[in-house]
């Protein structure tokens, strides 16, 4: 995922398998109802971009999901929870072995998100910004009626801007305070990331949604650190000036967004926590996952419809519910009671 550098700052690994599926095929992957397959884990916040932009396009019937377990062996994911510990379409227990069929003797990280071609078993791309932003583009033709527009045209130049601060501040920000080797390198990561919320904090007082009226890859993208922050970012890796329970704007935000089918069916708080506090045992050595926090704040009323907007923009509906087979389990979250 990532390495240190000589001042112990986190510098993250971008080097990813990048095919591109489009909808011409051009680089040798087209688009194709029931060809591919994303493996996620719900733990995961690259990942749940993928997650929630699938619900909201309504790709479920053309674009299956494999979702790995919270926790990783020595070889990285596993699918582990399903039976047999066998991912029931690729047929196989460890992810890395569609990334070795992608390119033999693969030595780099070994990540989630990632497409999978299934006739061949290899994986096409692990590029999550694409992976979103492809899904958006180039599988148009299969967007579900009512589906929202994430990445309109007239607005991309917007979201990108938003997105490249809400990432090197925020979403890898989080990271970069978790995983310094050197106070500085934390201080610096921790004052870069509570300036940036007290940034959208101010945008967001004013608007319901990061860019235009209603929801965009921008909040796709900064959703799924916001959610991961009290129950993770807070205590784990040391992000703790305030809880986003108490920053009033970004809370209320963060709970719309929950609260918008698509967005908090597919959080599951128990993989989330799972996943960092077992894993990281560099930053965690007694691998104890904490109780808390009480989650059930994020089925309160926010308030923010009075900002104007709608969730799925104009002629735009909610998505269905999400198929049974890919419900988070009960207990998981307090949607799912
Ligand atoms: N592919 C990207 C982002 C995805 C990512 O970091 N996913 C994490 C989980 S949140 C992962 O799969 N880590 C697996 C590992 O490091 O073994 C990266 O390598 O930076």
């Amino acid at each position: 995922m990532g390495e240190l550098s000589d001042d112990g700052a986190f510098v993250r690994d971008t080097r990813y398998l990048d095919g591109r599926i489009t909808a011409d095929g051009r680089d040798g992957w087209p688009v194709e109802p029931g060809r591919y397959h994303l493996v996620v884990s719900r733990a995961c916040p690259w990942a749940n971009r993928a997650i929630i932009v699938r619900r909201l396009l309504g790709l479920e019937p053309v674009l299956s999901m494999g979702v790995a377990g919270p926790t990783h062996d020595q070889r990285s994911w596993t699918f582990d929870l399903d039976p047999g510990g066998l991912d029931p379409v690729l047929g196989i227990h460890w992810l890395a072995d569609a990334y070795e069929r992608a390119e033999p003797g693969y030595d780099r990280g070994v990540t989630v998100p990632a497409v999978v071609d299934i006739p061949s078993g290899a994986v096409v791309t692990a590029n999550y910004p694409m992976i979103t932003i492809g899904m958006e583009t180039e599988w148009a033709a299969h967007h579900r009626p009512g589906a929202p527009d994430l990445y309109p045209e007239a607005w991309r130049d917007e979201i990108d801007e938003v997105a490249e601060l809400v990432y090197r501040d925020v979403n890898n920000g989080v990271y970069a305070a978790g995983f310094a080797a050197s106070q500085h390198a934390y201080e610096d990561a921790y004052h870069r990331l509570f300036a940036r919320l007290d940034w959208l904090s101010d945008r967001l007082a004013r608007r319901r949604y990061l860019v235009g009226d209603h929801v965009t890859e921008a909040d796709v993208r900064l959703f799924t650190t916001l959610v991961r922050f009290d129950a993770v970012y807070h205590g784990h890796f040391k992000c703790n000036r305030q809880k986003l329970a108490e920053m009033p704007v970004l809370w209320a935000y963060a709970r719309d967004l929950f609260q918008t089918p698509g967005f908090g069916d597919t959080i599951d708080f128990d993989h989330i926590k799972r996943h960092y506090y077992e894993v990281h045992t560099g930053i965690n050595p007694s691998a104890i996952v904490p109780a808390g926090p009480d989650l059930s704040g994020w089925l309160a009323p926010h308030g923010r419809e009075q900002l104007g907007g709608s969730p799925f923009g104009e002629g735009g509906t909610p998505p269905a519910p999400p198929l049974p087979a890919e419900a988070v389990p009960a207990g998981h979250s307090p949607l799912a009671a």
